[in-house]
This record gives C-alpha cells, sequence and structure tokens, in this order.
C-alpha cells in the first residue's frame, strides 16, 4: 500500500464521497446538519451551531470518522433471524469491523448458560430479569460502567439510580482513558480538565503535542495546528513515531492547504516509549540553567519551587538522554523554543496517560508550564485532549466511584437521602473482583468494556464469573461474543440523533453542548434515560426518593443536574434559553488555582529506568485512523501506510539485529500472551519500540496499573518478536489475512 505524504486532504474527501454513496447523499447531508454534538471526539462540534461547526464557529469541519459513525449508526436494522442463523460461535470468528457492520441492534437479546444462540426477548423480561438479579444481590456485588458516549442526562441517572440502590462501584472508560490527567491537573491545581477554551489555543504562540495522533484521532484539531503555524507560531510534537499527519497535513475545508499541504511540526522530537519524564526534565533544566523562568509568577502563584528545582538540577546529562532516548542538542533546542515563546499550550493524549507512571508524566508536563508561568493567563495552559464525545461530562455528572463532597452534600441535602459511604471500585478493580467472584452482575451504559481490557484473556474469564451482564448498545461489539456472563443481555439504545428530547455533552473544553436529538431511525430501540429510569423504578420500587417515571422528562433531569453539580447552573435554564455555556470554575485565565491555597503545586517524580532488555522491545497499542476504539470501521490505516491490521510496526534497525526482515510472520508474545501469524512492517519510530493496533493487541497487554489513576500501561507492553515458520500448506497464511481474536475458551 502506498505510504501517503500527507496526512487528511483528498483521501478524507473521497471517503465522504463513498459514505454518502452508502446510505444517501440528502440522508448523510441531513444527518450531519442536524443540531447534534458530534459522536465521536469530544472537540464538540455540532449542537445548537449545527453540525460541522466549532465553537468558535468555523464551519465546515470535514472528519472522516464522525462520518464513519454517522454511516455506522444509519445502517440497516438486524432482523431477529440474524440471530437465529449466527451462533455466539460464529460470533466470535468476527472480526471487529465485521460485528460493527452486521447492523443496528433493534430488540433485547437474551443469552442463557445454556444457550447457543442469542434470542430476542420483550423489553419486560430484559428489565425483569436485570431487576431481578440487582434485588437479590447485596448492593456492593454489582458494578455500574459507562462509556463516554452517553448523554449527560444519562450518566446522571445511571449514578444516581445505582447510588440510590447502594453502592459505589460506578465508573467510567475513563479509568482506561485520561484519568490520569485528572489526577495530575487535580493535585498540581486543584481542577480536572482543561485550563484553556479553544480560542486560547487558536492564539497561542506554541503548542507543545505530547503523545497525541490528532492527525487521525482529532482531525479538527489540526486546522488549529494549521493556524497556529501560520501566525507564524510554533507547533512541537512529542511522538516516538513519526505520525505523517502531524508532519504535513491537508485540512480539507481549507482550499490553501487541501492542494498545498500545511506544515504542522516546527519540531519532532522522538523519545522512547515511557522516556517523557526523562525529556521534560531536560527541557526544564535547561529553562533553570539558563534561568528563563517567571520568578513572578512562581513565587506568586506555586509552591513547592525550591525542592523541585533541586531535584531538577541534579539530573544529570547521561540518565536524560539514556532514558530519554534524544540527544542533548535536540533537548537544548526544544528547551529554546519553549523560552522564546510568549505563550505556549501543552496539550496531550494517551502516549501520556497510558503508562504505569502516568500521573508522573502528567504532573510533569504541568510542572514545565508553571517554570514560565504559562498556566493560569490567556493564550497559555494546559489541554488533555479527550476522547469520547462525552467522557468528559460523564465524568462531571459523578459516573465516578468517588463523588466530588459539593455533589454528594447537594444529593443529600435535595433529595433527603443518605448516600452509601464505602468506598467504590475504579474499573479494574471490579473486573478483578468479578474474576475472584466477589461481583455478581454488570450494567454497562454503552462501550465494549471487554475489547477494552488489557489481557483479553483475564477479562473473559473476569466477567465469565458474573452472574448476569447488561449491555446497552447501538451495534454488536466483540464484548457481546467474548465478553459473556452467565445471563447475558443488550439492550438496544437510540443514538443522541434519534433521541426524541434534546440531550446536553461536555467538550475538552469545558464547553457544554445542547443536542436536538431527532427522528428514530428504527423501531425497537430505547432512550438511555428511559431505560435506566424504568429499570430503578423497578428495583427501588414505591420506597423510591425519587419519582423516576418524573425524571424521562429530560427538562426536569437537566433542573435536578443544575442543582447538584458545581458549575453546571445554567444548564437548568436551557431548555428556555438554548445558550450553550462554558462551565463555571473550568477555565483559568488569572494566576489563582483551586487548591486549598489557592497555588499551584509543583510536584517531584524521579525518572523513571528504561523498561526493558535488549531482546524484548517496548510495544505501544493505538488506534488507526479507519477505528473507534473496539469498533473498526475500515482495516487499513491510510497514514501509516498499512492494507491491514495483524502488523507489527519496528524499526529498520531492531528488524535487523532481531534477525527479521520485512512481512515475515512472527509470533509477539508478552507475560500474558501471544499472537501469532504477526507481519513484520518497517516504520519511522524510535528503536527499541515497537507499534501494533489496538483492540486486537490487548491479548498481549498485561492488567498492571499506574497506582496513582489505576489506568492500565496500554503504551508500554514487553514483548519477544520471534519468527515463525510457514507451513508448505500456507497454514499461517489463513490466519494472517484476517486478525480474529486470538483466544482460547
Ligand atoms: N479516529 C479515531 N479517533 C479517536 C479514537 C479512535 O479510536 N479513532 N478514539 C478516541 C479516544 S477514546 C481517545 S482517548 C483518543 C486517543 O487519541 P490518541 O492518544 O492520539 O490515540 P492513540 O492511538 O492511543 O495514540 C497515541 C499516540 O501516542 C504516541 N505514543 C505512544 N506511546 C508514547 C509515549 O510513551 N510517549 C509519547 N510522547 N507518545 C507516545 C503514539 O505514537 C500515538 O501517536 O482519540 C479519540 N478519537
Ligand atoms: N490496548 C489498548 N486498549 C485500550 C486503549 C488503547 O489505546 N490500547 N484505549 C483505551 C481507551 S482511551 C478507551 S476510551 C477505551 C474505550 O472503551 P469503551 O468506551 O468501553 O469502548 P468503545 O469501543 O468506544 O465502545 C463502542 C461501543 O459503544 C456502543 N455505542 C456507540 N454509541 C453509543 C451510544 O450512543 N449509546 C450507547 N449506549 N452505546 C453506544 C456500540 O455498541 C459500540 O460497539 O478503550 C481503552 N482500551
Ligand atoms: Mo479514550
Amino acid at each position: 500500500m502506498k505510504r501517503m505524504k500527507s496526512g487528511g486532504g483528498w483521501a478524507a474527501i473521497r471517503y465522504t464521497l463513498r459514505m454518502a454513496h452508502r446510505v444517501g447523499w440528502w440522508q448523510l447531508w441531513k444527518a450531519m446538519r442536524a443540531k447534534n454534538a458530534c459522536k465521536t471526539c469530544a472537540l464538540g462540534m455540532g449542537g445548537q451551531a449545527g453540525g460541522m461547526r466549532n465553537e468558535a464557529g468555523h464551519w465546515p469541519e470535514v472528519c472522516k470518522k464522525s462520518l464513519q459513525a454517522m454511516v455506522a449508526d444509519m445502517q440497516k436494522g438486524l432482523r431477529p433471524e440474524f440471530f437465529q442463523r449466527y451462533s455466539i460461535e460464529a460470533l466470535r470468528t468476527l472480526t471487529p469491523r465485521e460485528l460493527e457492520w452486521c447492523g443496528r441492534l433493534t430488540t433485547p437479546l437474551y443469552a442463557g448458560p445454556e444457550d447457543t444462540h442469542y434470542r430476542v426477548i420483550g423489553w419486560d423480561e430484559a428489565l425483569d430479569r436485570i431487576a431481578q438479579q440487582l434485588r437479590g444481590q447485596a448492593p456492593d456485588q454489582n458494578f455500574f460502567y459507562a462509556s463516554g458516549r452517553s448523554s449527560n442526562e444519562a450518566g446522571f441517572l445511571l449514578q444516581l439510580f445505582a447510588r440510590l440502590y447502594g453502592t459505589n462501584y460506578v465508573h467510567n472508560c475513563s479509568f482506561y482513558c485520561h484519568q490520569a490527567s485528572g489526577v495530575g491537573l487535580g493535585r498540581s491545581l486543584g481542577t480536572g480538565t482543561a485550563t484553556v477554551t479553544l480560542e486560547d489555543v487558536e492564539k497561542t504562540d506554541l503548542f507543545v503535542l505530547i503523545g497525541g495522533n490528532p492527525a487521525s484521532n482529532h482531525p479538527r484539531l489540526m486546522r488549529t495546528l494549521m493556524n497556529i503555524r501560520r501566525r507564524g507560531g510554533h507547533v512541537i510534537v512529542i511522538n516516538p513515531v513519526k505520525e505523517i499527519g502531524l508532519v504535513n497535513f491537508r485540512v480539507p475545508s481549507d482550499v490553501f492547504s487541501l492542494f498545498f499541504g500545511s506544515k504542522i511540526a516546527s519540531l519532532y522530537v522522538q523519545p522512547h516509549i515511557g522516556g517523557d519524564i526523562a525529556l521534560l526534565t531536560g527541557v526544564a533544566k535547561v529553562v533553570l540553567e539558563k534561568n528563563a523562568i517567571d520568578a513572578h509568577f512562581i513565587g506568586e502563584a506555586t509552591e513547592g519551587f525550591e525542592a523541585y528545582r533541586r531535584h531538577v538540577l541534579d539530573a544529570d546529562w547521561e540518565t536524560i538522554e539514556r532514558s530519554s532516548g534524544v540527544d542533548r542538542g535536540t533537548i537544548e533546542k526544544m528547551a529554546a523554543m519553549y523560552m522564546r515563546a510568549p505563550s505556549a499550550v501543552f496539550g496531550w493524549t494517551m502516549g501520556i496517560t497510558h503508562h504505569q507512571h502516568g500521573v508522573a508524566n502528567v504532573q510533569t508536563i504541568i510542572n514545565l508550564a508553571l517554570l514560565r508561568g504559562m498556566v493560569g493567563r490567556p493564550r497559555a495552559g494546559l489541554l488533555p485532549i479527550r476522547g469520547h464525545s462525552n467522557v468528559q461530562g460523564i465524568g462531571s455528572m459523578g459516573v465516578t466511584p468517588t463523588l466530588k463532597q459539593a455533589i454528594l452534600d447537594n444529593l443529600e441535602t435535595y433529595l433527603h437521602v443518605k448516600l452509601p459511604a464505602r468506598p467504590g471500585l475504579d474499573t479494574m478493580a471490579c473486573m478483578k473482583a468479578a474474576e475472584r467472584g466477589e461481583v455478581r452482575s454488570a450494567l454497562c451504559l454503552g462501550g465494549n468494556l471487554f475489547g477494552s481490557n488489557p489481557d483479553a484473556q483475564f477479562a473473559t474469564r473476569a466477567l465469565a464469573q458474573l452472574d448476569l451482564i447488561a449491555y446497552l448498545s447501538t451495534t454488536l461489539n466483540t464484548g457481546h461474543a467474548w465478553g459473556r456472563a452467565r445471563h447475558t443481555l443488550i439492550l438496544p439504545v437510540r443514538a443522541r440523533d434519534e433521541e426524541p428530547q434534546a440531550t446536553t455533552q461536555e467538550s475538552m473544553f469545558n464547553f457544554l453542548r445542547l443536542s436536538e436529538g431527532g427522528p428514530s431511525r428504527y423501531e425497537g430501540p430505547r432512550s438511555e434515560v428511559e431505560i435506566i429510569a424504568s429499570l430503578a423504578a423497578r428495583v427501588l420500587g414505591d420506597k423510591s426518593p425519587v419519582d423516576w417515571k418524573a425524571l424521562t422528562n429530560h427538562c426536569h433531569l437537566r433542573q435536578l443536574i443544575g442543582r447538584v453539580i458545581p458549575g453546571y447552573e445554567k444548564i437548568a435554564a436551557l431548555d428556555r434559553t438554548r445558550e450553550e455555556f462554558h462551565i463555571a470554575g473550568r477555565i483559568f485565565h488569572t494566576p489563582r488555582f483551586a487548591t486549598s491555597s489557592g497555588k499551584a503545586q509543583f510536584a517531584i517524580h524521579p525518572i523513571p529506568p528504561l523498561m526493558g532488555s535488549e531482546h524484548q522491545l517496548r510495544l505501544m497499542t493505538v488506534r488507526s485512523e479507519g477505528q473507534f476504539n473496539t469498533v473498526v470501521y475500515e482495516e487499513e490505516d491510510i497514514y501509516r501506510g498499512q492494507e491491514r491490521r495483524n502488523v507489527i510496526l519496528m524499526n529498520r534497525a531492531d528488524i535487523q539485529r532481531l534477525g527479521l526482515h520485512v512481512d515475515q510472520h512472527v509470533t509477539v508474545r508478552s507475560a500474558v500472551g501471544a499472537l501469532s501469524g504477526i507481519l513484520v512492517r518497517e516504520y519511522d519510530i524510535r528503536a527499541g519500540n515497537a507499534l501494533m493496533y489496538y483492540p486486537e493487541a490487548n491479548v498481549l497487554v498485561p492488567t498492571t496499573t499506574d497506582p496513582d489513576s489505576k489506568t492500565p500501561a496500554f503504551k508500554c507492553v514487553l514483548v519477544t518478536v520471534e519468527p515463525e515458520r510457514v507451513s508448505s500448506n500456507g497454514q499461517v497464511e489463513t490466519v494472517s489475512g484476517r486478525f480474529p481474536l486470538q483466544l482460547t475458551h
């Protein structure tokens, strides 16, 4: 497959045309223009401004994956005969892509311990089964998981139900995603989200992009990066992989850029996987040695500087260079760019959070920003580049094991209730508790808990211990085939643009979006709020302090959210004003922070040793631009020039050192699993490191988490790569043509 010389551009436009052809031009145009927040990443497109428009009002913002997601939601409905024809065993042979394109779920489905097939059941039976299970258990024997696609309204109701039922075992996909950002920002600044607005980013002089690939995962951010460059500003990219779209990108909605391409990175730094603390400590060392700090800001607005200064100055260059994999000259160059910049925004993604030292990574970035006073003023600050379109809102709504004290107090006062005080558990802790048989059931509001988990073998085993699991889903995914409990239920839900009532979502810039909803596309699926409310009414009955029926009215629900969630007060008037807004107390344009002293905290984090021996590679598991998490829309990764997913991308030096050659079949082995039939591919990645695609590679990822954020180290798996012999009957070849899960069961 030909490798592209720039990201975006005509390929994105051609794709748009192909997708439009699939579901009908007019249908797709209408769907994309409707007043709903975009379903994919958390940049917060659409809402009241209409689809394809960003918070600054720019239109059109074209993005391939938002089309993919839309077209997938518009595909035909699955017919009941499908489940008579295809057994669960047969579903297990399908790839994530094949499962997604089977069609939309339209009826509740059930499979019991003896069942070989899912079968269609009625809504009452489905809800009764779940209610009966919950009523028969102690509350802490159940957990509630939410992905980040659902609305604020559904998220709020889910956690309220769980807590009134009596448990804090409530969590969301953030534990596998940006949790380290929330924890790190919380410790350093007393906040958990971005400190900047989109406008700040548009106007900054330097954007430092660490551990993210927005060319494929947040394409609309690329226009902003292009604009920074056009205005004479700079972009520094820190990434072990040379991601082509971060070198050069053709913004499809900009004529000049589309034809000639736009340079993105002013400086591209390629550290080792896990080498960011070493690298950024090196940059801080230069800044300190050159005394390019903002002493006034440090004195007035921070604490802990002296100890931090000593710690950084003590770090020796040999350790910095060895652990980061970056030479001193490049580090000095990066520091010089930072020291010259009048303002800077630091943005980061999964390359920073998916580590055993994820929180330390995040706090190291914050330290560097504090050194030059780049937090707490306009055009400068910190931006965790969020994943799911409403993952931040789901967190704000309290779909978390621990409620913010203010939310807890408000709920107790307003509803005259006492909520459970026993501590909650995070996602991985719940999975481990399931494996030990300590929790008995799970309710999943969207997502793919199986597919997103490390150690797929463990995930199947853990979920199989449960008595019951209920999935609220739009389409089939690997979780429905591999993440089964003794009793498994699948409840079909409406996507946000099919909701009969308006819903809201929160963007990564803390901007609240109002989605109008729209006509339902299928008979059958129900609104998420309606499902949760009917379940809650069944489980809690007349004793409940809440009128669940009344709360199926989203306006009532928003009134309650406005009273309970700090910063969300304006949501109560939203149905009247229709005014989208920035959530109060989140943006920091003055140097006063939300910590108890009002001051930002410098944190000390030693440089972690580089992991692995010379026989091993550090493996990152990442996305292609043709997928959205565990949902694979396209097998090929056009940006990295891969036509298939069962590949391992390695540096040429490693291929030679290990005696391999390009396109050779290998087995990749880690401490917890092995994948066979993988093809070796050469790529521009720092030697000693390798890349494979998530979710398939989750077979290899151990369940070890960062002790502070409980997030698995998806980006640093130690693996060996062993050559495979292809037998004369070409057996390996047939395995490698596809990339279904290689699990034993
Ligand atoms: N098309 C598409 N868009 C998406 C998604 C999707 O699946 N597909 N998912 C959404 C979600 S939920 C999320 S969280 C985001 C994810 O967005 P990203 O974080 O951009 O996604 P990843 O593919 O996980 O890639 C992370 C990047 O980090 C780099 N990296 C890996 N290890 C390290 C390291 O140790 N240090 C540094 N500096 N870099 C490293 C990788 O080379 C890669 O470029 O995207 C969202 N948007
Ligand atoms: N190895 C490895 N593992 C990872 C990662 C990695 O980089 N590497 N990334 C991690 C990250 S960042 C994340 S966020 C997680 C993702 O974890 P999840 O959020 O749990 O998974 P998704 O694949 O996004 O979930 C997709 C499913 O959501 C359902 N869905 C779609 N829209 C809706 C809706 O509107 N409502 C409802 N109820 N359901 C809907 C569909 O059925 C679809 O199959 O995975 C994590 N796992
Ligand atoms: Mo994510």
